[in-house]
């Protein structure tokens, strides 16, 4: 938890925890990762897309390698331990070991970037591992009109090797520790969770384009007011969302041009965020969404327009690994919670190319993507000691494997 605490206080922004993708404090966060891995006698690099990326070697150099990742990217004014602690933890399951090699390689990646914060454009890190970073996603730009290609490189990193960044092909499981960001795991008082699926999520910008004019001066039968609309659309997302069950739909975001008081707002962007385990409901229900701030629209002349940022489909994790994480909890004596994922995690774009499992830590208060965000150090010593459980599982499963599994 010290360490990070640690990691924290590389922020763009003195006094609260603000480190976007590739930003000047990432260099920081790297130095420290590097230190605390090399100590533990790992090799560490830094991939093209800025993954930091630790190895601890296998018993034989053809050893198959179990990845245990999460992201060092943080939203905008975040707590300490989103993404942060599924790194740290990494490095202290090798620590445990200390220096006794495993019938498998452990490889610890602290992905550059998952929150989609800068370039409105998630999981740019785990995206580069299996090869789906493509060339429009290399030419967005960020408020400043910096590309991501353009960000790679004034953080001293080279996009034409981004093939580097690769899964090695002797990667046989993934898995990700993580906060549960939610209120499920302290409403029955249990430290961790064992992820079964994470809820598929759609990410859109809308556009509101009205009239600016005069506060004072235009009757409101005459006006195409943007933000008038973009705020009826806004409540009648809440109202959508909140009959639907399993569905939750946020406009987190809004800007408003000119953005003078004694003017009508001529034009408004806003964020769209929509979810539910169930994409057919999701798909739906974005249809109705995008319908609703038709209507709003049209009442006032304005004309909408909306854009797709991101479509990341419903994940189901590897049954049989999960199982083997759920009993290793069991084992430890953290009888775990089985349950969905609300938030998007880097083991989506890894579990279609890898076993995948995820394990999740209570939230106090269930706060998260907030300052006051926490964890409690009983729940990370519950989540080692599953960890521990879960590795002696995989080797023995390795050194006698059964049933098929390997
Ligand atoms: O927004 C999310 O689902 C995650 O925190 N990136
Ligand atoms: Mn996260
Ligand atoms: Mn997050």
């Amino acid at each position: 938890m010290a360490r990070c605490r640690e990691i924290a206080a590389c922020t763009e922004v003195p006094g609260e925890i603000t480190r976007l993708f590739l930003t000047p404090p990432m260099h920081e966060v790297h130095a420290l990762l590097r230190e605390w891995m090399e100590t533990a006698g790992m090799t560490v690099r830094v991939d093209a897309i800025g993954n930091l990326r630790g190895l601890w070697p296998g018993l034989t150099p053809r050893s198959p390698c179990l990845l245990i990742a999460s992201h060092l990217d943080t939203v905008t004014n975040a707590g300490a331990f989103d993404g942060i602690l599924g790194v740290v933890l990494g490095v202290a399951i090798v620590e445990e070991f200390n220096g006794q090699f495993q019938p498998f390689a452990i490889e610890v990646i602290g992905f550059s970037e998952e929150e989609g914060v800068r370039f409105s454009k998630p999981f740019l890190g785990s995206l580069a591992l299996v090869g789906k970073l493509d060339a429009n996603t290399l030419a967005r730009t960020d408020r400043r009109g910096i590309s991501v290609a353009e960000a790679i490189q004034a953080y001293g990193l080279d996009p034409a090797q981004l093939s580097t960044a690769a899964l090695s092909n002797e990667t046989f499981a993934y898995l990700e520790f993580h906060i549960e960001q939610g209120p499920v795991l302290e409403s029955e008082d249990t430290s961790l969770g064992v992820v079964e699926a994470l809820v598929g999520q759609t990410r859109m910008e809308l556009n509101f384009a009205g009239q600016a004019n005069h506060a004072g001066t235009t009757p409101m039968h005459l006006r195409h007011d943007a933000m008038a609309a973009a705020a009826e659309w806004i409540v009648a997302v809440e109202d959508h969302a909140s009959s639907h069950s399993g569905l939750v739909a946020t406009v987190g975001k809004v800007a408003a041009a000119p953005g003078a008081g004694n003017v009508i707002a001529g034009h408004v962007t806003a964020s769209l965020d929509v979810r539910h385990a169930d994409d057919s409901a999701r798909e739906a229900s974005v249809i109705a969404i995008l319908n609703l701030a038709e209507t709003a629209a049209a009442r006032r002349g304005v004309h909408v327009t909306s854009g797709k940022q991101l479509e990341q489909p419903a994940v189901l994790l590897d049954p049989h690994l999960t199982a083997v994480l759920g009993k290793a909890a069991a084992r430890a004596g953290f009888p775990a919670r089985r349950m969905t994922s609300g938030a998007g995690h880097d083991a989506m774009i890894l579990a279609p190319i890898v076993p995948s499992a995820m394990l999740f830590l209570r939230s106090p208060g269930g706060l998260s993507h907030h300052p006051d965000e926490t964890v409690l150090p009983q729940d990370v010593e519950a989540a080692l000691a599953t960890a521990m459980e879960f590795l002696a599982q995989l080797r023995d499963d390795r050194t006698n494997p059964k049933d098929g599994h390997a």
